[in-house]
């Protein structure tokens, strides 16, 4: 009798295909470690006053504006987009009698104060954008946010495109 063996297969190639399947999908494992362990404090980054500019067709580079608000010191190291291939934050800086734009590698989230990116001042930058973004439409944003431990955590925005906000600062 032989059956043993054939058992022993089965569970062997179970746990082959989870190890594969772990490997594969490193993104949506940290995204896991955010939500389901929580080894780290999690820096508890709100998102507010998420929107886009609209474009027109043919412009590749749009912009997009949040406050962002993180209960424990945190830094901002990479944005993320669906609807650009690149995403940047940038900074706004005069020199002399020109405004000129540059990007800020890691942008810091001082414990509980809220970090404003609005026209005229920071902003995110949309590179090469897929399409253009129309009124009504919406940017998702995958924001990682890297905690005082140095442990990253995904935070999931969503923009929508519409005309400047006459007010800017109520939720
Ligand atoms: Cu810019």
């Amino acid at each position: 009798m032989y059956k043993l063996p054939h058992h022993r297969r089965r569970y062997a190639g179970v746990a082959v295909a989870a190890v594969l399947r772990l490997a594969r999908v490193p993104l949506a494992v940290m995204a896991l470690g955010c939500f389901g362990f929580a080894a780290a404090s999690p820096p508890d980054v709100v998102v507010t006053n998420a929107w886009a500019r609209p474009t027109v067709p043919g412009q590749t580079v749009g912009a997009a504006y949040l406050d962002l608000t993180s209960a424990h010191g945190a830094t901002l190291a990479l944005v993320q987009s669906d609807a650009a291939a690149t995403v940047q934050v940038h900074a706004m800086s005069i020199d002399g009698d020109v405004m000129r734009m540059r990007e800020v590698d890691r942008l810091a989230l001082p414990a509980g104060k809220t970090v404003r990116l609005a026209p005229s001042g920071m902003h995110l930058m949309l590179l090469q954008l897929k399409k253009p973004l129309r009124p009504g439409d919406s940017v998702a944003l995958d924001l990682t946010v890297v905690d005082e431990a140095g442990s990253p955590h995904i935070v999931h925005a969503i923009a929508p495109v519409r005309m400047m906000p006459l007010q800017q600062g109520t939720p």
